[in-house]
Order: C-alpha cells, then sequence, then structure tokens
C-alpha cells in the first residue's frame, strides 16, 4: 500500500490554494475554460487588453491562439512593473561555482541591465521577430539576455552550454539567427567550459550571423573577429540605460528552445508571449505556493524548459527573488546544495530526480550536517521519482516537514500540467497526481480508445492551456504530425502513465523513441546518426536502459563496417565521437559490438527485443518469427553488456 501524505494544517490555512479551491477552480476551468481563463488571463500587465480568450482547434487546420488580439511586453512584466513597489528587492539572487562568488541584483538594476542590452542589440540592428541565439552559462547574462530579446520582441533561441560546436551550429542555422551571445569560457565545478572556442566552430558554418556578443566570464584568451564580435561590458556601458519597451502581440512568439524528438533532428518548439507568461507565473505562484519574501531556488540550467518558466519568466513576472546557480551538486563538496540553501535562507527548492539520486548515494551525514531550516517546499521535475528518492527527499532533505510537489510538464507544455498543489493535494510518493486548472488529461490506448477509470495507458491532453507550443518554428506539418496525428483531436504527450482508483496520475516515462537521461530528452535517432556518421560504423541503434542514478543511460548497439575490429580504443573513441557529435549529455554508457541487429523482413530493425536485452530481460522477448535471421538475437544475448 503506498504511504499517503496529507496536506500539513497550517499550509492548508496559508496557501493560496486549498483543498475546497482547487475543487472549485478545477472544476469552473473545464466547466467555462472562456470564463477562468479571462480572469486569470488578467494576472499580468496588457498594453490592449484582450477581449478574445481562445482559439484553438486540435483538428485539421491545427491552430492554437491564446489572448489574441491583446498586447504586451513579457520583459516589462517582468520588470518594469515591479519598480515602484519592489525596486531595491533582489531580483536574482546568484551564486558562483565558486562559493565564495556570489551576488544580489536587485529588480532596478536588472532593469538598467536589460534596458542597455536591448539598446546595444538595437544598435547592432536586431529588431523585432530577429532570432537571437544565447549560449551562455549559468550567469546573470543569461537572463539579462532572454529579457533584452523579449523587451525588443527578438525570439530568443537559448542552446545549452553543454551542447558542443555542430549542436550548436545546427540550431544557429535552423532559425537563421542574426545575433549569438556568448561568454569567453564557462565555469562549472572549477572546470571551465570553451563556449567561445565552441562558438567560434560552430559560426564557420552559420552564415546568418552578423554579430556575436561576448560576456567576460572567466577573463581566459578568446579570438575575437573585428565587426563580427563586440564586447558585452564595452557595448552595454555604450548603451542608455533606460529603453521604452516594444508593444508585442499576444502570439507574437518569446522564444523557439530545441529538444529532441523520436525522429530526425530536434525541433524548435515555438513559443507566444501573452499565454505563456500567464501560464508560467500562475503555475509559478500556485504550485510552489509563491508568497513575497520567500527565496526560490530551481537548480536547472537556463538552457532547458525549466530554466525559462521557473527560473526567469514565471518567478520574475511575480517580483520573487530566484536564485541562479551557476555550479553543480557535488563542487566542491557533495553538500553544496544544502550549504547554498542556508547560506541564502532559501524556503522553496526545485531540482531533478538524477540529482537527489546521487545525492543520496553520498549518505545522510553531508545533508543532515546542514540546517535546512528555512525551506518550507520541495519540488522535482525532470523525469519519473522513484519512491525510495521520494521518501529520502521528504525525510532527510526537507526533515519530514517540507511537501514534495512532483512536477510532470514538457518543453512543449510551456508550464507544469500535472502537479500536487501543496496546500491542497495529498501526496503519494511517485505520482504527480492531479492535473493543473484547465488540464484535462486523457488515457488512450494504441488503437486511440479513450479509457475510463483506473487504468494504464498513453497520456494525452484534450483541451487547450495558455502555455502550450504553437507550432516547430519553420515547419508547421511537422507539429500536427508529432503531436495531433497520433491521437485525432487531442494533444500526445509521448508519454505513458497509470491512473489511479483516487484519480492520481503516475507517470511511466516515455513511449516513443526518446530516453530521458538524468532528466535530458535525447532522442535515439540522434545518437544514432551520429554514430553512423563515424567513418568505421556501418550501423547503431540505440536503446534506453535502467540507470541506477541517471534514470536511463544509453545503450547502443553498433555495426562495424568489415574488416574493423572492436576494440577497447575503438569504443573509447565512439563514446568521444559522440560527446564531440552532440555534447557529453548524449556519451553512450554501453556499447555493445554486434555483427548484426534483428530487423524484419522488410529490413525494419526490432526495437522491442533490443530494449529487452539492454534492459537485461532477454526471457521475454516476445514474438521474434518475424525476424529475418532469428540467429542474431542469441549471439546479442550472449554478449550483452548489462547484466543487472
Ligand atoms: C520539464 C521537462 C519532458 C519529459 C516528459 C516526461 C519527463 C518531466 C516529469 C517527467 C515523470 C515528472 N518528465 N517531468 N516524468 N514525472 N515529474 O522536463 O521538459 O525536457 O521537455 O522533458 O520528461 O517523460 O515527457 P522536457
Amino acid at each position: 500500500m503506498t504511504e499517503v501524505y496529507s496536506v500539513p494544517a497550517e499550509l492548508a490555512k496559508s496557501a493560496w490554494i486549498d483543498a475546497e479551491t482547487y475543487a472549485a477552480w478545477y472544476e469552473r476551468s473545464i466547466q467555462d475554460p472562456e470564463g477562468f481563463w479571462a480572469e486569470h488571463g488578467r494576472r499580468i500587465d496588457w498594453i490592449k487588453p484582450f477581449t478574445k480568450v481562445r482559439d484553438v482547434s486540435f483538428s485539421g487546420d491545427v491552430h492554437i491562439r491564446w489572448f489574441h488580439d491583446g498586447s504586451l511586453n513579457v520583459a516589462a512584466n517582468c520588470l518594469d512593473r515591479h519598480l515602484a513597489t519592489r525596486g531595491d528587492q533582489t531580483a536574482i539572487l546568484w551564486e558562483g561555482d565558486d562559493p565564495n562568488e556570489s551576488a544580489a541584483i536587485t529588480y532596478r538594476d536588472l532593469h538598467e541591465r536589460v534596458c542597455r542590452l536591448a539598446n546595444a542589440m538595437t544598435a547592432l540592428g536586431v529588431a523585432k521577430g530577429d532570432r537571437v541565439t544565447i549560449y551562455l552559462p549559468m550567469i546573470p547574462e543569461a537572463a539579462v539576455a532572454m529579457l533584452a530579446c523579449a523587451r525588443i520582441g527578438a525570439i530568443h533561441s537559448v542552446v545549452f552550454g553543454g551542447f558542443s560546436p555542430d549542436s550548436l551550429a545546427g540550431r544557429l542555422q535552423d532559425c537563421a539567427s542574426s545575433l549569438l551571445i556568448t561568454a569567453d569560457e564557462g565555469l562549472r565545478g572549477g572546470r571551465k567550459v570553451p563556449l567561445k572556442a565552441n562558438a567560434d566552430k560552430a559560426l564557420e558554418t552559420s552564415g546568418s550571423v552578423r554579430n556575436v556578443i561576448v560576456v567576460k566570464r572567466t577573463g581566459g584568451a578568446v579570438q575575437m573577429t573585428a565587426g563580427r564580435d563586440h564586447w558585452y561590458h564595452e557595448i552595454t556601458q555604450a548603451a542608455a540605460p533606460t529603453h521604452q519597451p516594444v508593444e508585442i502581440d499576444a502570439e507574437d512568439p518569446l522564444f523557439i528552445l530545441y529538444t529532441s524528438g523520436s525522429t530526425g533532428k530536434p525541433k524548435g518548439v515555438l513559443h507566444t508571449s501573452g499565454g505563456y507568461l500567464v501560464y508560467a507565473s500562475m503555475t509559478h505562484q500556485y504550485v510552489f505556493d509563491y508568497h513575497e519574501g520567500d527565496v526560490y531556488w530551481c537548480t536547472a540550467d537556463v538552457g532547458w524548459v525549466t530554466g525559462h518558466s521557473y527560473i526567469v519568466y514565471g518567478p520574475l513576472a511575480n517580483g520573487a527573488t530566484t536564485l541562479m546557480f551557476e555550479g553543480v551538486p557535488n563542487y566542491p563538496t557533495v553538500s553544496r546544495f544544502w550549504e547554498v540553501i542556508d547560506k541564502h535562507k532559501v524556503t522553496i527548492f526545485y531540482t531533478a530526480p538524477t540529482a537527489i539520486r546521487a545525492l543520496m548515494r553520498e549518505g545522510e551525514e553531508p545533508v543532515k550536517k546542514t540546517s535546512r531550516a528555512s525551506l518550507r517546499l520541495l519540488g522535482s521535475v525532470g523525469e519519473p521519482i522513484n519512491p525510495e528518492a521520494w521518501t529520502w527527499y521528504h525525510r532527510v532533505v526537507g526533515d519530514d516537514r517540507c511537501p514534495i510537489v512532483d512536477t510532470w510538464w514538457q518543453t512543449e507544455t510551456g508550464g507544469i500540467l500535472i502537479t500536487p498543489l501543496p496546500g491542497a493535494t495529498p501526496l503519494k510518493p511517485g505520482s504527480a497526481t492531479r492535473p493543473f486548472f484547465g488540464v484535462k488529461p486523457v488515457m488512450v490506448d494504441a488503437e486511440g480508445k479513450v479509457l475510463d477509470g483506473a487504468v494504464e495507458g498513453n497520456l494525452c491532453i484534450a483541451e487547450s492551456w495558455p502555455g502550450q507550443m504553437r507550432t516547430v518554428y519553420g515547419d508547421h506539418e511537422r507539429f500536427v504530425q508529432t503531436y495531433f496525428s497520433t491521437y485525432k483531436g487531442m494533444y500526445f504527450t509521448g508519454d505513458g502513465a497509470r491512473r489511479d482508483a483516487d484519480g492520481y496520475y503516475w507517470i511511466t516515462g516515455r513511449v516513443d523513441d526518446v530516453i530521458n537521461v538524468s532528466g535530458h530528452r535525447m532522442g535515439t535517432a540522434e545518437v544514432e546518426s551520429a554514430l553512423v556518421a563515424h567513418p568505421k560504423v556501418a550501423e547503431a541503434a540505440v536503446v534506453g536502459y535502467p540507470h541506477e542514478i541517471k534514470g536511463q543511460g544509453i545503450y547502443a548497439y553498433v555495426t562495424l563496417v568489415a574488416d574493423e575490429e572492436p576494440t577497447e580504443e575503438l569504443r573509447k573513441e565512439l563514446v568521444n565521437w559522440v560527446r564531440k557529435e552532440i555534447g557529453p549529455i548524449a556519451s553512450p554508457d554501453l556499447i555493445q559490438w554486434s555483427p548484426g541487429l534483428p530487423k524484419t523482413r522488410s529490413g525494419k530493425i526490432m526495437r522491442r527485443i533490443l530494449r529487452k536485452i539492454a534492459e537485461n530481460q532477454f526471457d521475454a522477448l516476445g514474438d521474434t518469427s518475424t525476424l529475418a535471421d532469428p540467429g542474431v538475437v542469441d549471439d546479442l544475448i550472449e554478449n550483452r553488456m548489462n547484466r543487472a
């Protein structure tokens, strides 16, 4: 029997949303979505107030519009509107990789920095609708750059600093960015990341980029190309400290964020301005029960959607103090997270299961020697959290005192869709619990039949919500194909889930060819195409397998070209090759040399079989009679790499 953790009585009283309010608001949000969202759409400042709430179709001519006759400026909502009431309050609390480095940036200061960069970008010719790629470490300039884009209506595309030059180039080219904002070097866990050198390589093949702005982070030596490269500190110093925010239509794009899918290259998920901001700020307030005076810390990187919605846009729209951390959980010691919590008196802490599992391995002492008395709420995101990690997080980190919000959502959803509300929802370890307001989850079977009651199936969402992605940048057909063609009239998430008798959702993981490594999405197709690009590789198939810390690990079956011998050296070479092609997060954990791959007579690789072998579940292979050569399976089983 699953233990149920009831809502602390105090919290039920103090929280924005208690159980009764949740029930009433949820009911209304489903019965009267227009009325519900018209009301909550007003939580942000509009230049021209909307009169239309939504215009959505999930079939036929698929389109999604929210608040579409309104106009606003997202940066003004995150900055200007707070100046009168909280200009001197800390907006960004920055904690450096080095524990001796930190900074508190007030709303007034952040506003000025954003205005200066907006002016500098305008002087470089960047205008509304232009694409700007941001390739920065976790420094305040990353948030400044995003907000400066929002201020002038340029569309930002943040690329995670861990991505390779090739990955960066692909993303620069896909959206034809005219400006790249990067840094000399990043600093993580005491190690330097050569961002500018990577950018220079990427720029060799990215002709659209006319200007590069370089933040001096470490002072390391870099090449500056005259006429193209500009130092951030020089051009912002020369720019005016005030700027009139540009009026932006609700449905004008705010950002593109590339994410892995089951096929092809990463797709540019496009989010627009009004609905996104309404949804990010509303979920931030209610899911984290954010109140005046809280110190809120989300440990994600701004290169991922969690960093967009819950480090930058949601918290700043709510006038919060948001902590931004440059470093890693185990540097200089495995107590770092907890020490940062004590140093800055963090009250709300939001991290990923992979970090919890890694820290759990270090035992309780590194946690228990810190106070953590300021904490009142914990959060989890990125992958399913196993009940063991959940209870450890609750008992050891939260001293049995802090509720955990296990928030399920995706890059595509813009904000949290299934989650507990801490003052309303009794918790079950491992369950993301119940839908947020306006979210209508539907369970369907493989044939598309809608399933009622307590069932397991594929997770779809029946109605739109304001934070939903609007299209795949430059490829609306791919958007329709990926999300709206599997199940008619519904948004298909790509996740499987179980719904229990209490209506709680338990996300079981991806049901497509996407693997979730430490909370980062990797398409198996991407890793495969990196592998086959190596001259010694004839064929490759990649699947996920259970990994104690990462959640899933990357298992690659590799067939070499004729006359190539598998060696330990070649194994290392291939791992490094993938790191170089995509980035360290795509490194295969296990490579199995495979003389042949199991294929159907029509030549399709049977991944089901490869998955089972990788999971060490080879006695449950199912039907192999359709294989062209059933013999290859015996060889794969005999030489399997995961015997756990
Ligand atoms: C926000 C984010 C999305 C995929 C998603 C699912 C998995 C995220 C989860 C979770 C179980 C949770 N996922 N949160 N699974 N419980 N609380 O992570 O976006 O990088 O696009 O990944 O992550 O499989 O489909 P993204």
